[in-house]
């Protein structure tokens, strides 16, 4: 991930506004990019002003360290280095035209471990439609097998040490605008815009 340290910036979508159109509009991508991420990094770069010896933790390390720090800081620092980088995850896995489909080891562990793509596909969207209140859905690696798992708020994965492939942000920020409250039919549009190639390449980095 590039800009792992502080300052953190919004780095630029890899794609237009526009690009995952019809599924998920532009004006939703612009303010879930510009403004919410953005809210995310302003926040955390205030607390690390005030903090320098936090200065020179990557946004990994400080998910991961934030249980242990200050408790008028603690929240702060998860809530916002997980937005940050939850986001930055969720973004990098968009893409139209999608592969619609896991390829080559991704695939291959996603059948060892879920028993089809389908089957993989139908137990991600319970656990995207189970998030209560805010939160996202996760395929994660751990302990040699794939799991799906779900956080709530900005918590993340990397925070109980489980690799992520592939996250569904299920805040209504994400999708209020095009799908209204019916969070169901933004879970189905999401399907047909999943980067397969960019969750392939963080399968084979939580393998090594
Ligand atoms: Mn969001």
């Amino acid at each position: 991930m590039e800009n792992e340290y502080y300052p953190f910036v919004n780095l630029p979508l890899p794609y237009g506004y526009d690009a995952l159109e019809p599924y998920i509009d532009e004006k939703t991508m612009m303010l879930h990019h510009d403004k919410h991420l953005q809210t995310y990094i302003n926040n955390l770069n205030d607390v690390l002003k005030n903090n320098p010896g936090l200065q020179k933790l990557s946004l990994k390390e400080l998910i991961r360290s934030s249980s242990c720090l200050p408790q008028n800081i603690k929240n702060t620092v998860r809530n916002n280095a997980g937005g940050v980088y939850n986001h930055r995850l969720y973004f990098d896995l968009l893409k139209n035209p999608s592969e619609k489909r896991p390829s080559g080891m991704l695939a291959a562990a996603i059948d060892r471990d879920f028993g089809s793509y389908g089957m993989f596909a139908e137990e991600f969207k319970k656990a995207a439609l189970s998030v209560f209140g805010s939160g996202y859905a996760w395929l994660v690696y751990a302990c040699g097998k794939l799991k799906i798992v779900t956080t709530p708020n900005q918590d993340s994965p990397v925070c109980h040490h489980l690799c992520p492939i592939l996250t569904i942000d299920v805040w209504e920020h994400a999708y209020y605008l095009k799908h209204y409250n019916v969070r169901t039919d933004y879970i189905v549009d999401w399907f047909n815009i999943i980067n397969w190639d960019k969750a392939e390449k963080n399968y084979l980095e939580c393998l090594t």
